[in-house]
């Protein structure tokens, strides 16, 4: 290539990483895969290793990490918190190896995993917190003190008078994360793409509040300066963990690449069910005097690797592409795909997030694509494989009316959403009638969306409210619908007449307004008619909501809709008040856990206390396995519970069991 098409190609590709970079490291948005950004990196570092004299001068390759144009206050790192160099393959991890101990000769080495989360140091003056802070550009981080004091994981006070700063990642688990993607998904609010940039986004807030309210996590793995008792990482992490740090208990002290291969292999095949994402292992030479020794290039150190693992991916043929209306009136497109095994489960559909995505990777009918699971649980189309792509393949065209409504379709300002706006709009009105039915709303047992679709369809219902006034005729219309259904519905419908407050103003599909905001709402006013009177400063008033959820409030009552919804609803004789933690599945020991109830009980029915804990909104099930969160037992009890105490999971007795009954 001559040197100005050099030139030209080292620029392009320096400018699309530093862009790429931006939304990744600033805007905790990326909007490539890590390993296509890694993969353009490397390809820059190539061609500049090469060329050394067509660097640019704002080279990607001079950063270390992200910049920090944050608001957050800015903390200056008196040591700087480098990044690592990276392979991808074994090969090249040998590589690594062998140049090192040409230097030094055999050596042992800490091998740890590598979380999937983001930089964060802790300074601690006289054993108490003075500091925390995101690596930001290597230099210059921010300042998250506020946010980090609401980590549950980081001691606020050390065991001991010490002056240390320590360093680690801050992720946020598995479970915490599709736990906030559906409160946020209920809430009509746009979902974290993967759990790296939830926390990346929950840790760098300017309100503290935010944070409090999102499940973080850390692992503490590097201790700057430590003391001189402290010669290797391996003591460093174990003092460290004395000290009532978080650390990761799967380290280990390696000599031998073929045990750092087997390592490896066993993290590979290991990581889908690890209750965090992780993204590779890190290798450190493990003595702290040989790693001064060694010191470190211009942006990383010499005595520290990461090994990424190479994405998991499966090919799969895309058959369609589906287009389905929100409550919101969002329509958002899904690749429906030959079934296909990846990363432990079995994938037919991807969500596409929204029409310029699909754009952007073209994908068209027909294509085969490469799948990967974004933070290890996310599927998602990486690229189509254009080698395979059909010769006759037609670009894709974009809706441009509402699948259910054939409504013309809007991009709204400053939305990359495409929108319905016909408040009349069916599929709108059935998301938002099986919302209100749901379980974190009305709960109303057996009113699924099968059930909405054909209510509608009948012209049954038109809103929330006339579900209050259905009929037992009315409903011996529906197909297949049998005394015995009809009477359950009804019976459904009209207990949740007496629900708490909270549930109906969840129910009420209120933008931004999800089940605890509603609770946190409801604990302080009371009553929903006094609730549709508040303004935003009475909103604002309360801890954790933010004036979003009151200005959204707010603008939904101050409807003439709104108004005549809930005087239907009151006519109903639906209640209008808090009723105290009464909710079906308030906050309780059982919420959201795995249970498995084995042996003879002396109190109860196995089937009776399977129906109160699910009532509690546990799940139960059969049989024990990791991700079973408790086992009851009774007498008698078997192989269930040899297997649990294997695994290490919590058992009850049945008493114990029965106390946490509320
Ligand atoms: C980043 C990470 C490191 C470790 C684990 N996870 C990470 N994401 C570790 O040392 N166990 S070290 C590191 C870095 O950038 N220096």
């Amino acid at each position: 290539m001559a040197d100005e098409q050099l030139r030209e190609k080292i620029n392009q590709l320096n400018e699309q990483l530093l862009a790429w970079a931006d939304a990744y490291y600033t805007k905790d948005q990326p909007v490539v895969e890590d390993y296509v950004y890694d993969k353009a990196y490397k390809e820059l570092q190539d061609l500049i290793s090469s060329h050394p004299d067509l660097e640019p001068n704002n080279s990607v390759t001079k950063q270390v990490g992200g910049q920090t144009n944050s608001d957050l206050p800015k903390v200056n790192h008196e040591v700087p918190m480098l990044s690592m160099g990276d392979v991808f393959s074994k090969d090249e991890l040998k590589a690594f190896i062998d140049r090192l101990e040409k230097q030094t000769g055999p050596i042992p080495y800490n091998v740890e995993l590598k979380i999937d989360g983001l930089s964060l140091s802790l300074e601690y003056e006289a054993g108490k917190l003075v500091r925390a802070s995101t690596r930001g550009n290597g230099r210059v981080g921010e300042d998250v003190t506020k946010n980090v004091r609401y980590i549950k994981d980081v001691p606020q006070e050390l065991p001991e008078p010490l002056t240390i700063e320590v360093r680690g990642e801050c992720y946020m688990g598995k479970d915490a994360f599709l736990k906030l993607n559906t409160a946020r998904d209920e809430a009509g609010l746009e979902t974290f793409a993967n759990p790296r940039n939830a926390a990346a986004g929950s840790l760098r807030q300017l309100d503290p509040k935010v944070t409090k309210e999102r499940d973080l996590s850390t692992f503490i793995y590097t201790w700057v300066n430590p003391p001189q008792e402290i010669t290797n990482q391996h003591q460093a992490i174990q003092k460290m963990r004395e000290l009532g740090f978080n650390t990761n208990e799967t380290g280990e002290l390696l000599g031998d690449f073929a045990e750092i291969s087997d390592y490896i292999d066993h993290y590979t095949a290991e990581r889908q069910d690890l209750k965090y994402g992780i993204d590779g292992i890190v290798l450190k030479v493990n003595d702290l005097a040989l790693q001064q020794q060694l010191g470190n290039t211009v942006k990383v150190p010499r005595w520290e690797i990461a090994y990424k693992f190479p994405p998991e991916q499966a090919e799969t043929i895309v058959n369609e592409i589906v287009w389905t209306v929100g409550r919101t009136g969002v329509v958002t497109p899904t690749a429906v795909m030959d079934p296909v095994q990846l990363a432990g489960t079995t994938v037919s559909r991807a969500a596409l997030h929204n029409p310029d995505l699909l754009k952007a990777k073209d994908i068209r009918l027909g294509d085969t694509v490469l799948l990967h699971k974004a933070g290890d649980i996310i599927p998602e189309i990486s690229e189509v494989v254009l080698k395979k792509r059909p010769s006759d393949s037609q670009v894709y065209e974009i809706p441009t009316t509402c699948p259910s409504c054939q409504h013309p379709l809007v991009h709204l300002e400053d939305e990359v959403a495409l929108r319905c706006i016909n408040p009349a709009c069916p599929a709108q009105i059935e998301e938002g009638i099986t919302h209100f039915a749901s379980r974190p709303a009305m709960n109303i047992n057996g009113l699924g969306p099968k059930i909405v679709q054909q209510l509608i369809k009948q012209e049954l219902v038109h809103d929330v409210a006339d579900l209050y006034y259905l009929t037992a005729d009315q409903l011996s219309e529906l197909p297949h619908f049998k005394e015995k259904s009809i009477a359950n519905l009804l019976t459904a419908i009209e207990n949740s007449k007496q629900n708490s407050v909270e549930l109906l103003i969840t129910g009420l599909g209120i933008d931004h307004v999800g089940a605890k905001a509603a609770s946190l709402i409801a604990e302080k006013y009371h009553n929903l008619k006094q609730i549709a009177e508040l303004n935003v400063q009475d909103l604002a008033k309360i801890a954790t909501i933010g004036e979003t959820i009151a200005e959204s409030m707010t603008a939904y009552f101050k409807q003439a809709e709104a108004k005549q919804l809930m005087d239907k609803l009151e006519q109903a004789g639906v209640n209008f008040d808090y009723l105290g933690q009464t909710g079906p599945i308030a906050y309780n020991f059982y919420k959201d856990k795995t249970v498995v109830i084995t042996g003879t009980l002396a109190n109860y029915k196995r089937s009776e206390l399977t129906q109160k804990l699910t009532d509690l909104g546990a799940k139960v099930t059969g049989s024990v396995s990791k991700k079973t969160d408790y086992l009851i037992y009774g007498e008698n009890a078997g192989s269930k519970l040899t297997k649990a105490q294997a695994l290490g999971i919590p058992l009850l007795t049945e008493e114990e069991a029965l106390a946490q009954l509320q």
